[in-house]
């Protein structure tokens, strides 16, 4: 009985020793021996066999083996885990010394950058920037701005209607007459109106449904064509460097009375002609004239006692000849190959 015990007691402490590389290595030899079901236990439960001067002595040494095989278990394992933390903390070591991830940078979009660019401009020049909705009724989007009921632009083959009153604006102007009617009648007006405008038109690399227009004006006593062309002509020497040339050609809006279309010398071919040009030196660039009478009447204002003049672009044209884009498809396709170009 001795024996056994002292070569199990023997067995165990060597595969303690030996055995256990992990903690559950560790376990299985725990309950190999000392489990419910162990070898050590086993011989605990067969004493009962034993006689009466066996009893003691024999339960002495089984308990004092049991207690060193604890003891021997509860020091592995603290040594095991103390070996598993370390692996884990060489594993999972952080270096703080590498380069940081940056977040990439978003930056802002060329038709916006250009939009920027023109209101920087205006606002130089002392204009404020109005905004107005691009939901608009009727009456601000055509009847205010001396548009007939004939208009082609009133058709609903032209422009997108919501009701039989309301319809998505198809210029910025309405930004003009709602500025009109919040002013003090004759009350001197210096502003630009940004912004997207809505036409039923096709795709292509020139057209498209949704734009943006910067539409502006000036009113106030004695305002005069001269004012119109000095106005217009800083802008266009700002944006498009001071060389380029500057044309007025006679023209017609319903809203201006007279009117005038700008052009300036080809920015591709500096006016020598060229596939963007048509040959023809010159790239029209502005719509403009000096504000209808009926439009000033419309929104309370007196044409005997101030004048005024007005102006369009669209946004899209000038950043692409700012930029020499050929496409217009490619502002709203948000290809960043494209993108990051700027
Ligand atoms: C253009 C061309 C010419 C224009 C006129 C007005 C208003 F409201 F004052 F009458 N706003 N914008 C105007 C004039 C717009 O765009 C090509």
């Amino acid at each position: 009985m001795e024996k056994q015990i002292e070569e199990l007691r023997s067995n165990a402490i060597a595969a303690i020793d030996k055995a256990a590389k992990s903690l559950n290595d560790l376990n299985d030899i725990r309950v190999k021996y000392l489990g419910k079901k162990g070898e050590l236990t086993s011989i605990l439960r067969g004493m009962g066999k034993l006689s009466a001067e066996d009893r003691p002595r024999i339960g002495q040494i089984v308990n004092k083996a049991r207690q060193e095989l604890e003891d021997l278990i509860a020091e592995k394992n603290e040594q095991l885990k103390q070996e598993e933390l370390e692996t884990r903390l060489i594993n999972e070591r952080i270096d703080v010394t590498l380069p940081g991830r940056t977040n990439p940078h978003g930056h802002i979009h060329p038709l916006t950058l250009t939009l920027l660019q023109i209101k920087e401009i205006f606002m130089r020049m002392g204009f404020s920037v109005e905004e107005g909705p691009e939901i608009e009724k009727d009456y601000y989007n055509f009847e205010a701005l001396n548009l007939p009921k004939d208009h082609p632009a009133r058709d609903m083959q032209d422009s997108f209607y919501i009701t039989e009153d309301i319809l998505m604006r198809s210029q910025t102007s309405p930004v003009q007459a709602r500025t009109m009617e919040a002013h003090e009648p004759n009350s001197p007006i210096r502003m630009i109106a940004p912004g997207r405008v809505y036409r039923r038109d096709d795709y292509d690399a020139t057209h498209s449904p949704m734009f943006t227009q910067v539409e502006g004006m000036v009113i106030d006593k004695g305002i005069s064509l001269a004012d119109l062309k000095g106005t217009l002509e800083t802008f266009l020497k700002q944006t498009f460097g001071p060389k380029v040339k500057v044309r007025f050609r006679p023209s017609f809006f319903p809203f201006t009375e007279p009117s005038a279309e700008v052009d300036i010398s080809c920015v591709m071919c500096k006016g020598k002609g060229c596939r963007v040009c048509k040959g023809t030196g010159w790239l029209e660039i502005l719509g403009s004239g000096m504000i209808h009478p009926n439009v000033l009447k419309m929104s309370g204002y007196d044409p005997e006692q101030v004048s005024g003049f007005a102006f369009g672009m669209g946004v899209e044209r000038i950043a692409m000849l700012v930029y020499g884009i050929d496409d217009l498809r490619l502002f709203y396709d948000n290809d960043l190959r494209f993108l990051k170009q700027f």
